[in-house]
This record gives C-alpha cells, structure tokens and sequence, in this order.
C-alpha cells in the first residue's frame, strides 16, 4: 500500500529544474527518482509541465508539476494497493485523463511510475532490472551494447554543424569495460585532434560530447576516422559509428537546411546513403523529420542493407506512432526514450510493438539528465539491444555507465553482440 508520495524540484545537468519524487509504501519501503529532460524534442511527446514564470529559470520551473505529485497525484494514490507496475501507472494515466498528459504533466507522471518501481522492487528484494524484465517476460539478461556520443553538433552544441550526434560503437568490445576503454581512448584522441586542428579546448556540449567547430559534417566524419585510427583501432572492425541525424530540427518548409545547402527529402537520402557508404555507420537516427511520413519507406529501403534505421522524433515511443511505421515499413528500430510516453507501461507497450515488428531496440537517455541511474536497469531489463547515454564524460551520464560496469562485475552479466542487418 501506498503511504506517502512526496515531489521535489531538483535540477538537471543543464542546471535546469527538473523534478524528483519519492515513494513510501506502508511498511517503510522508501523508493525515490528523477527525471530528464530532451531539448530536440519530438512534437509528439507527451508534455512535460513547466511554470512558464519568465521570472524564475526563464520559465522552466517545476514547482506547479511538483504540487500535482503533492496534491491531486499524493491524494487520489495514498492509502491505496497496486498488484502490478501497470495497475499504478494506469491509475495515474487516468487520474490525468488527457492524451499528452498535459493536466498533470508526463514529468510528474513518470517519475511517480519510477519512485513507485524502486520502491516495489525493494520490498520484493528484486533488483531493478529484473523488476523492469518482469514487466515484459524477460529473465535472460544481457547489457545492451553502448552507442556513445563522440561529437556533437545541432540543439545539443549551438548548432555549429546540423547532425545532432555522432557516436562511437564498440562493436567488437567482448564487454563494457573493455567498450568503455576503447571509447575513452578515441575520446582522448578526438580531444587531442581538435587542439591541434582548431586550436581550441575540448570544450563539451549538453551530453559530453566534444564540440568543436566543423566547417561542414565530412570534415566531422573524417575527424572521427582519424580519432579512431589515433587510438590504435580499425575503424569499421573494432569501433563503428552511429549517427543522431535529428533532422526534425533543421526540416524547414518541406526541405532540410544544412546550413550550407538545402536539400529536399530525396536529396537528403541520397546524402545521407554516401556518408553510409563512405564510413562504417552502423545506426542513422531520424535521417528524416518527424512529419516527413511519406518519405520513410524510402530512407529505410535505402539504408536497411547496412544500418539500423531508427526512429525517434517520428516515433516518440508511442505505440499508435510505431504501428505507423510498422505498416508503412518506414524504419527497423524504436529509440525509446520513457518520458515520451510518461510512464513505464506505456513505454513497454511501445517496446512489445517494436519487438512484435522484429526491430531492434535502443534505449536512450536525454539530453539534460540527473545522476539517477535506472536508465541501465531499464535497458538490462527490458533487453534493449543498445543503450544510448551521451558521451564518456560527466556524473550525469557516467552515472549509468558506472551502474552497467557494476552489473557487468557483480551480476556477471554479459555485453550483447551487434546484431548486423540480414544476421
Ligand atoms: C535524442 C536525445 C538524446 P534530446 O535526440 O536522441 O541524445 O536528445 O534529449 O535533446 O531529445
Ligand atoms: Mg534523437
């Protein structure tokens, strides 16, 4: 039974407030967590409430999303029993009533489903992850395979270069302490690189990734070869690359602008085939935006060959929104991102869609986190094919890499493999 439920505001690695909240069930049992937050977020997200009070963090403020986690959420759930994860977050969904969660706010919703998740694993004397696996009917677990964040560009740094993200893939890694090693050395070389190219420090963008000013997105590619080839690796056999496209947020008016050209959806394809051909990219995220619906089917058949295509702004880890792609076969792998959706059930409604397609899955942080670390426990659990944190740098992302290093050592798990197109 539910004793108490307590919201608080905290802030996020972007020194921005985000909310936390804590659970308390009736014999004792204290389970507590928090939420991030996106800045290339999908149109279709469910809304996550801010106090819009210019006066204080320019309107970013969770004070009101708090007071519903202390009022309508703490009154409506205290002093009731949830059977399942799903029972207590399906209470919430309707306590909301609202199709994008705009009464209460996604960011109070799911971080009462998360609390409510710690709490109840702890009284049942289950690990997180393994609560998380119950949820779907898994019980063999693996880590996911790491995706981490090399470069970035778009609204994570500034918008220097369009591409949101290029991230390193420890393909050949036989497990995550030896990925991390890997990527830590072309991290350190990709820093050295810029020194001596621009002559600027590793100066880090919103997930650590380094940012320095490319003057067009090869020069960024051929850069990442070099880091790579610097470490002492072979690009393509031992470490790949993944690309954040992110190209809802350069989709103007029909076409995307790359700043140093315009491309229309066929040309924006075409380009993005020749990086595919030119380096070893594994995985392309939102290579198209978000409401470019008709030419999906395109972009996937013309990439399925060689990468994941991965929907994230076009998908929004909405079932109704994978459906979609699933029979428009319009991409092969869901980005799943829980504050999305707004609660875990929700997100693993999404996830069951996904696996029914046969797509693989990458679970994924945001780009302002806190240094809560269930997101490794989710993915473990819910058997994410890979995971997508940021880049090796800083508490809030390091966090998470630190939780799957624990599991690796302690719970013994194993690191997937790389699942390759046609394996
Ligand atoms: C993304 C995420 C994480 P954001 O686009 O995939 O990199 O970014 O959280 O800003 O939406
Ligand atoms: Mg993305």
């Amino acid at each position: 039974m539910i004793k108490e439920l307590r919201g608080f505001e905290i802030l996020d690695s972007r020194g921005r407030p985000t909310v936390m909240a804590k659970c308390i069930l009736s014999d004792g049992t204290v389970g507590s967590a928090s939420v991030p937050s996106g800045a290339s977020t999908g149109k279709a997200e469910a809304l996550e409430l801010r106090d819009g009070d210019a006066t204080r963090y320019r309107g970013l403020g969770c004070r009101k999303a708090v007071a519903n986690i202390n009022n309508a959420i703490r009154g409506a759930l205290v002093g009731k029993e949830f059977d399942t994860q799903e029972a207590f977050d399906n209470a919430l969904i309707a306590l909301d009533g609202t199709v994008d969660k705009s009464r209460l706010g996604a960011n109070a919703i799911l971080v009462c489903s998360l609390a409510y998740a710690r709490a109840s694993a702890q009284q049942e004397g289950v690990v997180l992850y393994k609560y998380f696996g119950r949820m779907i009917g898994n019980d063999d677990f693996q880590l996911p395979r790491p995706t981490i964040n090399l470069f970035s560009g778009g609204k994570h740094a500034g918008g220097q270069i369009p591409v949101q993200d290029l991230l390193l893939v420890p393909v050949a890694a036989k497990t995550m302490d030896e990925a991390l090693e890997q990527v830590h050395s072309v991290y350190l070389s990709a820093s050295e690189l810029i020194h001596e190219k621009y002559g600027m420090r590793a100066l880090k963008a919103d997930e650590g990734g380094l940012a320095p000013s490319f003057r067009n997105i090869d020069e960024m590619f051929e850069d990442a070869m070099k880091a790579i080839e610097r470490a002492g690796l072979q690009p393509g056999k031992q470490m790949a690359m993944a690309l954040d496209v992110a190209s809802s947020h350069f989709y103007k008016e029909g076409k995307y602008d790359l700043g140093t050209e315009i491309r229309d959806s066929l040309g924006m394809i075409d380009l993005i085939r020749s990086w595919v051909d030119a380096y070893p990219i594994l995985s392309v995220e939102d290579g198209l935006a978000e409401n470019d619906w008709e030419f999906w089917p395109h972009l996937k058949h013309t990439l399925q060959d060689k990468c994941l295509v991965l929907g994230d702004d076009l998908l929004c880890t909405q079932v109704a929104r994978i459906n979609r792609a699933v029979e428009k076969d319009a991409a092969n792998a869901l980005l799943l991102k829980v504050n999305q959706c707004g609660s875990l059930a929700e997100a693993a409604a999404a996830l069951r869609a996904a696996r029914n397609a046969g797509w693989q899955v990458t679970v994924s942080a945001r780009s302002g986190e806190t240094e809560d670390n269930w997101l490794a426990d989710l993915a473990t659990g819910w058997d994410g094919n890979q995971i997508k944190i940021g880049s090796i740098a800083q508490s809030d992302r390091l966090a998470k890499y630190n939780r799957m290093l624990e599991l690796e050592q302690g719970d013994e798990l194993k690191i997937r493999d790389w699942v390759y197109p046609g394996n």
